[in-house]
């Protein structure tokens, strides 16, 4: 199958604890080992305006105010993924929104331990992707390239 036909692309964030706690390199490593083809980074502070676009779907939830201001509270380091399955790949390396529900070896199992700091953030579908990529990217921060492993990562 051609990589073409079966690319899916998700926002990762990893968020101000996971920035302050020095788990930025660990999330990286991660993803590249697993595979995944990084496609854009930047580190940066999240403004309110973006912040409350992310989340709006939470808006009126009683945890909303806590997360809007968790999200802004210190710099995250704001990333695209790329490869064959990489909502779900990605997810499954990020481990269940609430800690204590994560899989033994995901991030937020092994990192973490409340739903309030759970260190990073990836889309949950490829619309959503397509979505928060735009959200977050401009077109011209997106690197298309090609990576001499990927023969031997995507079948
Ligand atoms: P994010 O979007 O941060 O990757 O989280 P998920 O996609 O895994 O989970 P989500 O959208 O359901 O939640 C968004 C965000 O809200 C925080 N949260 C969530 C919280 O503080 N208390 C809660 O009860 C829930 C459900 C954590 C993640």
């Amino acid at each position: 199958m051609l990589m073409e036909d079966i690319v899916e692309r998700t926002l990762v964030l990893v968020k101000p604890d996971g920035v302050q706690r020095g788990l930025v390199g660990e999330v990286i490593s991660r993803l590249e080992r697993r595979g995944l083809r990084l496609v854009a980074a930047k580190f940066m502070q999240v403004s309110q305006e973006l912040a409350e676009t992310h989340y709006a779907i939470h808006k009126g939830k009683p945890f909303y105010e806590g997360l809007i201001r968790y999200i802004t509270s210190a710099p995250v380091m704001a990333m695209v993924w790329e490869g064959p399955n990489a909502i779900a790949a990605v997810r499954q390396t990020m481990g269940s929104t609430r800690p204590t529900e994560a899989a033994p070896g995901s991030l937020r199992h092994d990192f973490a331990l409340e739903v309030g700091r759970n260190l990073t953030h990836a889309s949950d579908s490829v619309e959503n992707g397509q979505k928060e990529v735009s959200l977050w990217f401009t077109p011209g921060e997106l690197i298309a390239w090609q990576r001499d492993t990927d023969r031997w990562i995507f079948e």
